[in-house]
């Protein structure tokens, strides 16, 4: 157990982070390293916030949909006109875009997690008025991703890295290899600025992310440019959305079947097409083959109430013996992967909104797994401060400090 000093140290200092990174409308993931809005961020930051300012949580999200496009598309970054053309890269002039607001916006998106997010704002503080706002534009979300992004095996697919929001996570390897990219200056970049290159995804991964990203631009952001993949993390967050969608659809009155039923088509199409060996894993729509890997999206499955019991018990069996869950933080890549590296970003380090989602999946099913994974991410983050990404072997801080979401989830773990 975590003393209720500790406890209460560990919440003062989590909203100080949360109060210097709010923008007065958002707020930013870190002050120099993601000065803009990012959209699965807010929707993380929304559940912390939650917890002690529910009116700021909703705000957050309400002004992440504000940045909503009219095909229904929430772009990953909303940019913060005050912040200088330079800080971030790439900026508002790569994606040269902007949504119906005027908002200046990237033109992919991230995990839809935004509906889980304003179930737990209404939970921790209920405001139907606020469900019926932001219910139609969640759904609009939802519609976006059914009608652009839905493949043959009733999967969506993802087409930048950026939008699986794990950025250089070992499984995109194999796809990114086949990428004919050009080089890129290092200097444009600006990440490695802030924080050890080496904590970083590398000059190749960057020229592939430019070269994705300016493909999918010059049509439009409509037709995807060399990568195309559906992620078990992406497709887990469409179907807990459709789950909180339903919750949402009873408080305003609406008929949550419909919602219902797309969750469980999702969980069938998921466990029928991406379930194999202990592990969910995506699959490269391009080559139509599966990317076993041993990334830790693949244990966020288990989130989804519908899973079936038998692939809950073996993803659990996989997150204690392959990803070493018994030591407390839940790395991003399984340890014993020849691809693992402790300190590499999504390549093995433990992040706390990625255990927080797989911390949901546990409660119910092994309270006392779950119990002691929120008990190190506690402890880890008062002793290394809210980094955005842990040693899951030594325990040790990288990446940026004060991340928002370190913050605040951990204020939800605490709660
Ligand atoms: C690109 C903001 C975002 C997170 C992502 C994380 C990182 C951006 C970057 O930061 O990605 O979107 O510049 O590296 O990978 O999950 O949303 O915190």
């Amino acid at each position: 157990m975590i003393a209720g000093e500790d406890a209460a140290g560990i919440s003062r200092a989590a909203v100080r982070v949360l109060v210097a990174n709010w923008d007065g409308g958002h707020t930013v993931p870190s002050r120099r390293l993601y000065p803009h809005q990012w959209s699965w961020d807010s929707a993380f930051i929304a559940i912390g916030n939650a917890r002690w300012a529910p009116r700021r949580a909703r705000c957050e999200l309400l002004t992440l949909f504000g940045a909503q496009w009219r095909d229904g598309r929430v772009p990953h970054i909303a940019f913060n006109p005050e912040v200088p053309m330079g800080a971030y890269f790439p900026g508002p002039d790569f994606w040269d875009v902007s949504a119906p607001s005027g908002t200046v916006t990237s033109g992919i998106v991230q995990p839809p997690v935004h509906a889980i997010a304003a179930w737990r704002v209404h939970l921790a503080d209920p405001d139907p008025a606020f469900l019926r706002r932001i219910y139609p534009r969640l759904v609009a979300q939802q519609e976006f991703l059914r009608a652009n992004r839905r493949n043959p095996d009733g999967l969506l697919s993802i087409l930048h890295p950026w939008e699986s929001g794990m950025d250089n996570s070992p499984a995109w390897d194999e796809p990114l290899a086949a990428v004919n990219a050009g080089p890129l200056a290092a200097a444009v970049r600006r990440d490695t600025a802030v924080v050890n290159a080496d904590e970083r995804p590398t000059q190749r991964d960057y020229e592939c992310y430019v070269e994705i990203a300016r493909a999918y631009r010059d049509t439009g952001y409509r037709r995807a440019g060399e990568f195309s993949v559906a992620d078990p993390l992406f497709n887990t967050a469409y179907a807990a959305a459709e789950t909180s969608l339903a919750k949402i659809a009873i408080v305003c009155g609406l008929d949550p079947e419909p919602h219902r039923r797309e969750a469980a088509a999702m969980v069938r199409a998921m466990a029928e097409h991406l379930y194999d060996d202990g592990l969910f894993h995506a699959k490269d729509e391009l080559t139509g083959k599966l990317l076993r890997s041993s990334s830790g999206a693949g244990l966020t499955p288990l989130m989804l109430p519908g899973l079936p019991p038998r692939l809950a018990d073996e993803l659990i069996a996989t997150a204690l013996e392959r990803f070493e869950l018994k030591r407390g933080l839940l790395p991003s890549f399984a340890p014993g992967a020849p691809e693992f590296d402790s300190a590499r970003y999504w390549r093995g380090p433990s992040w706390i909104n990625l255990a927080w989602m797989v911390w949901q999946g546990l409660r119910h099913r092994r309270p006392v797994v779950a119990e002691r994974m929120a008990e190190t991410m506690i402890r880890v983050v008062g002793r290394a401060g809210f980094r955005e990404y842990f040693d899951p072997l030594t325990f040790e801080g990288h990446g940026c400090h004060d991340f928002s979401w370190s913050a605040a989830l951990v204020l939800d773990l605490i709660a």
